[in-house]
């Protein structure tokens, strides 16, 4: 989510993992805009670049950070950096990520109601019994090189500071809550 072409590549992959969103008109337009501009903080809001899943871009800005409207049922709006980028894209093919330096990524809205991610399966579809399901409230997040350099911040979720997700696979990182943690989904047959 930089330059076009990659943005495109990535939008690719992503709508490999989550579904293919409809033709947009344009008030879904607006609204796919004011899902991504909702996970980005007030610094950028007003030129950072959007696109959507498909990597069409939205609305132009700047080199460097791009934001994306909510997938469905999955995850929440976000706000990543190049390189966050390259690690989302890895993820949506279940590939082990490179990361060649520290990057970022903003979710202040948090995850979507209808969303979250299990704490320990980067690829569970949907909160189970076991797969630790959560919705984050607003949040900042955090991937390095080397995942080993995670190790010692823990997994546990539940004191309100950062916590590493999906601790223990390439594709560890922080997260790092800035806002209350909202309402969590239900989990089938509880
Ligand atoms: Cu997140």
């Amino acid at each position: 989510m930089h330059r076009i072409p990659a943005g495109a590549a990535i939008a690719t992959c992503l709508a490999l993992a989550l579904p293919a969103a409809a033709q947009q008109s344009q008030p879904n337009r607006e609204a796919m805009i004011r899902s991504a501009l909702s996970a980005a903080p007030s610094t950028m809001r007003d030129t950072v670049r959007v696109t959507d899943m498909e990597g069409n871009v939205l609305r132009d800005g700047p080199p460097g950070f791009t934001c994306l409207p909510a997938p469905q049922g999955i995850a929440g709006p976000m706000c990543v950096d190049e390189v966050f980028l390259g690690w989302v894209q890895a993820w949506s093919k279940r590939e082990p990520p490179r990361i060649k330096r520290a990057a970022f990524a903003y979710m202040l809205a948090g995850d979507s109601p209808d969303g979250g991610a299990s704490n320990t399966d980067p690829f569970a579809p949907q909160p189970t019994a076991g797969n630790d399901w959560m919705v984050e409230g607003p949040h900042v997040m955090v991937i390095v090189p080397d995942p080993a350099a995670l190790e010692g911040i823990g997994a546990d979720h539940r004191h309100g500071g950062p916590y590493v997700m999906w601790q223990g696979t390439p594709w560890a990182h922080v997260m790092m809550p800035v806002g209350s943690r909202p309402a969590q989904r239900d989990v089938a047959g509880r």
